[in-house]
């Protein structure tokens, strides 16, 4: 058998995925979560169950496509006010979930793969696509610190991830992303623009009709 094919019926174990970069500072782990995705998903119905996914409304006053909730110290929220980090769920008052620990074994362990060691990430974003859901280009930039890196999960349907430059006018690049894919974005990339296209329907067999991603953070 040749190496090539040996590969594409042994999926890397966590520690060995192939690193993909792309971009200084940017980095895809295919597959990386695979192994964890019976906890993650485990994880994930438990967050969900204590703080539902809801859609918010932007500080201009337009609710966004993609569902949202959030676990761990603190959790990321928009309203008519702004956008900012906030420790407790504005539906309930309670503090937020507290982040599985299969989330943030997976969240240490790609930091550290992708030449981030020591990230302790005290935000977890869940982002919730239906069909025709999206993200617009943006920054992130309501974190304290932009020297930690921000780490992002995909599970479920496939999408196609914008990846543009440090002004919004540069033409994105476009990087499909699969379930199980996990990307590292630091350094130099960590103030890039970037986005999601309008989901595609499909069925996924462990998700349905949905993607949900991950963004691991620390933002305080
Ligand atoms: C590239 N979410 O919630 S994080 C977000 O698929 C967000 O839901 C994406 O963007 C999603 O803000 C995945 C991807 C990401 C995050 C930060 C970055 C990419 C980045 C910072 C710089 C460059
Ligand atoms: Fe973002």
């Amino acid at each position: 058998m040749t190496p090539d094919l040996f590969e594409s019926v042994a999926p890397p174990l966590p520690g060995e995925a192939a690193a993909e970069p792309l971009a200084e500072g940017a980095v895809v782990l295919r597959g990386f979560a695979l192994p964890a995705e019976a906890a993650l998903l485990d994880g994930l119905q438990r967050v969900v169950a204590q703080a539902p996914l809801r859609r918010m409304v932007t500080p201009g006053g337009f609710t966004m496509s993609v569902a949202m909730t959030n676990c761990g110290a603190l959790g990321w929220v928009s309203d008519r006010r702004g956008y900012r980090y906030a420790p407790r769920d504005p539906g309930s008052a309670l503090p937020w979930p507290a982040m599985p620990q299969a989330f943030a074994r997976l969240a240490v362990a790609a930091a550290a793969r992708a030449g981030f060691p020591g990230f302790a990430p005290d935000a977890c974003l869940v982002n919730r696509y239906e069909p025709g859901a999206r993200l617009t280009l943006h920054q992130d930039r309501n974190e304290r610190d932009f020297g930690a890196p921000i780490v992002s999960v995909s599970l479920g349907l496939p999408a196609v991830f914008l990846f543009g430059g440090r002004e919004r006018s540069e033409r994105p690049r476009r990087i499909p992303l699969a379930h199980g894919d996990v990307v590292v974005w630091g350094g130099p990339a960590r103030l890039r623009h970037h986005g999601v296209m309008p989901v595609k329907s499909g069925d996924h067999p462990l998700l349905g009709g949905c993607r949900v991603n991950l963004t691991f953070r620390r933002a305080a």
